[in-house]
């Protein structure tokens, strides 16, 4: 059984990462539109860079929790067959013992220098302007996908949605595309589907099946239910 798992925002809550449109949400400190599209860089680099940098150093205090957990533990089992499709920026994913792990929405551990293209490991602070290892130019920009951008891996993804026999979603609230839109092409394609997340998406009716807690709890379930 080839098995696509999308995980959302929701998966990191329980580490600690704020999500984007919870009560608690990462946007309430900071507009969706002051730091994540292309124009509100160009107009304010030094705010967007600042926001970044501020969650890149917050990940060294952040953990994988039960649930990042459980997905490693699947792949191990699972091998070629599990492809975790992350909107997530996090590496928490990698750090549980993933390998299969497709960033749809980029990394917060790499710069993308828009003079050259390059992409960079990064671990300290892009505010400044610190040069690119590459080009010398002071182009760099946090590697992820803002608004308007078309998302990293598109073609992988579709590719694996088109053979998967069941795509799962998990912790992510189905108002982004085109990662919302994946659940109608894997339905499309032939797949089961199946929601994990807190409550119901938007989209939780599009899935044959949707269970509703902390993915903490329901992923090492559902995880436990493959397994056998
Ligand atoms: C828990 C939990 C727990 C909490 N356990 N669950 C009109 C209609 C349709 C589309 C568009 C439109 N106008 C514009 C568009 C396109 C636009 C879009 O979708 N806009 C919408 C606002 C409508 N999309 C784009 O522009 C994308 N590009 C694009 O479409 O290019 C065209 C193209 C596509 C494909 C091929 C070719 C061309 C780019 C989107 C980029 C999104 N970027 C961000 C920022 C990334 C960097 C960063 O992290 O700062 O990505 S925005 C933000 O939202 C981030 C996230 O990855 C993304 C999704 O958020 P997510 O993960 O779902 O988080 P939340 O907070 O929304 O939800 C968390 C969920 O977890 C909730 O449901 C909770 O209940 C749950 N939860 N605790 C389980 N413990």
């Amino acid at each position: 059984m080839r098995i696509v798992a999308l995980t959302g925002a929701g998966i990191s809550a329980e580490s600690g990462v704020p999500t984007f449109r919870d009560a608690d949400g990462l946007w309430e400190g900071h507009r969706v539109e002051d730091v994540a599209t292309p124009e509100a860089f160009e107009r304010q680099p030094d705010v967007v860079h600042r926001f970044y940098d501020a969650r890149r150093a917050a990940l060294a205090s952040v953990e994988p929790n039960a649930a990042h957990l459980a997905l490693a533990r699947l792949e191990e089992a699972w091998g070629d067959d599990l492809l975790v499709v992350t909107q997530n920026i996090d590496d928490l994913h990698e750090r549980a013992g993933s390998s299969r792990v497709l960033h749809l929405h980029g990394e917060l551990r790499s710069a993308l220098c828009r003079a050259c293209a390059g992409r960079h490991a990064w671990e300290g602070d892009l505010v400044g302007g610190p040069p690119c290892p590459s080009c010398g130019s002071r182009g760099l920009r946090p590697d992820v996908v803002w608004f308007g951008e078309v998302p990293y891996e598109m073609d992988r993804v579709f590719g694996a949605l088109d053979s998967a026999d069941l795509f799962v979603s998990i912790g992510t609230s189905g108002a982004v595309y085109p990662a919302a839109g994946f659940v109608l092409a894997a339905r499309a394609y032939g797949a089961r589907t199946l929601e994990l997340n807190l409550v119901p998406s938007e989209g939780s009716h599009h899935f044959h099946e949707a269970r509703h807690g902390p993915a903490g709890e329901l992923v090492p379930e559902w995880v436990d239910e493959v397994l056998g």
